[in-house]
């Protein structure tokens, strides 16, 4: 019996173990709760803070930036499309209203741009220590898939800037700040890595029921939306009463 009892003991504990490593690497960055969407479908998602900068820190704030889709780089199949988000989806542009929610940070608002919200930054409070998770919310309208395209799905990527210090852009690094942004922008808000796996991407995907893909387009295309460097340094800032908090001047 009682070694029965010390084998679910090491055996709770080793799953345990498994079940950490795992979601560490799934969700070891900040990510959307809901990554993937039907075209059309409206529902409340969340952006999820995982980690701070460092284990003594703690994030102070966040600036979230969706590809505008007016000077945004589209790809398809990983091909520049010299066209326009149009011409895949149908009513792209201003898809998230965001939820007042004080749960992780006291002050947030939206950024608008031309009447359409264009992303959100919350900050203030006592911020969220690197043990836990905090999520921001907001209302989310996958759009619709442009019915006479090819397009399979279309993946939305979004930057996220985490905020543990106020600095400059030249006081940029991973203790004061975790960029989830593009590493190949050419912006200051660039990540620094290798690979350009920064931002967090949500994708859209077709109603093959409801929208089947025209017979000329096979299996069909996948889609991506990425914001230009000119839209991150115009949107990414933190700017309060026109007066810009963050990145510090
Ligand atoms: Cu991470």
């Amino acid at each position: 019996m009682r070694t029965l009892n010390k084998f679910k003991l090491v055996a709770f504990s080793l799953t345990a173990v498994m079940m950490i490593g795992a979601t560490q690497s799934t969700f070891a960055h900040t990510r959307f709760n809901v990554s993937s969407q039907t075209e059309g479908v409206r529902d409340i998602n969340h952006i999820i803070i995982t980690h701070s900068c460092n284990d003594s820190s703690s994030t102070i704030g966040t600036s979230v930036v969706f590809p505008d889709g007016v000077d945004s780089t589209i790809l398809v199949d990983g091909q520049a499309h010299d066209g326009q988000i149009l011409d895949y989806l149908t009513n792209y542009g201003n898809n998230i209203q965001l939820i007042l929610d004080r749960s992780a940070f006291d002050l947030m608002e939206e950024k608008i741009v031309a009447g359409n919200v264009v992303g959100y930054w919350a900050g203030g409070g006592p911020g969220m220590p690197n043990n836990l998770n905090a999520t921001t919310s907001f209302r989310h309208t996958a759009a619709g898939i442009e019915p006479t395209s090819c397009a399979s799905s279309v993946a939305v990527k979004v930057s996220i800037a985490d905020i543990c210090t106020v600095t400059g852009t030249d006081g940029f690094n991973d203790d004061v700040v975790r960029l989830w942004t593009h590493n190949d922008l050419g912006t200051p808000f660039d990540r620094v890595s290798d690979t350009d796996n920064g931002p967090a991407t949500f994708t859209i995907t077709r109603d093959l029921t409801n929208n089947p893909l025209p017979d000329s387009c096979g299996d069909g295309v996948t889609v991506e939306i990425k914001p230009s460097a000119a839209q991150i340094n115009r949107d990414m800032p933190i700017v309060i009463d026109g007066q810009q908090i963050w990145p510090a001047n």
